[in-house]
């Protein structure tokens, strides 16, 4: 992918912020620090399109990134922040219910765990939640430059196992350290994109 054109088309906690276009769009869930707005980064060759924190548990916003004018990417809030209220973890699941229910350019879930560690019992609620919305079925392994080729196969099967994945789901080692493994994972995102515009063929 040849990014061209990348912004922070919009940042929203509720719906009437969301931009009003019928864009596809391609979402980031998972941990807060699993890694989410390096990736961002590494994708879209810039530094600092989506700020990188050593603190975890910031960003309680709906980013959205809009990409060459033809697709956003969306940066969903982190969960697994320990130190949030309940209030505020309330308003995280409002936050992420009501895009995950009703936002119709969502195309697809990509959900990130980290590769070191096997997914927690949030990143497997997480995943339940996408499968019930029919928008999972793409992972990505992040921080892959901290494991040895040796433990790769391992923690890959271990993520599948634990988010109880399928054969045909897609789990891809990423590292935004060391810029390996994102290519495949813009094959994947022009994939979702593309199948829509041959679904959209086959109707007319
Ligand atoms: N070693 C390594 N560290 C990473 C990688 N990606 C992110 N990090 C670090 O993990 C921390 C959290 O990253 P960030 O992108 O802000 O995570 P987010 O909270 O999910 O958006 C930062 O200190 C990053 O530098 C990676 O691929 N390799
Ligand atoms: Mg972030």
């Amino acid at each position: 992918m040849l990014v061209k054109k990348a912004e922070l088309a919009a940042v929203a906690v509720k719906q009437h912020q969301y931009p009003q276009d019928e864009l596809p769009e391609v979402a980031f869930a998972g941990r807060s620090n699993v890694g989410k707005s390096s990736l961002l980064n590494t994708l879209t060759n810039r530094k600092n399109l989506a700020r990188v924190s050593g603190t975890p548990g910031k960003t309680r916003t709906i980013n959205f990134f809009q990409i060459n004018d033809a697709f956003r990417i969306v940066d969903l809030p982190g969960y697994g922040y320990a130190k949030l209220s309940k209030s505020a973890t309330a308003d995280w699941g409002n936050m992420m219910e009501s895009y995950l229910a009703n936002r119709e350019n969502l195309r697809c879930v990509i959900q990130l765990v980290d590769i070191r560690h096997q997914p927690t019992a949030q990143d497997v609620q997480m995943y339940q939640w996408l499968q019930h919305y029919g928008l999972d079925g793409v992972v990505v392994a992040t921080k892959a430059d901290k494991i040895s080729r040796n433990q790769l196969r391992a923690q890959m099967n271990l993520i599948r196992k634990t988010l109880g994945m399928s054969q045909d789901d897609i789990v891809l080692p990423i590292s935004s350290l060391k810029k390996t493994g994102y290519e495949d994972l813009w094959s994947v995102i022009e994939q979702i994109i593309s199948d829509e515009e041959e679904e959209e063929i086959e109707e007319e």
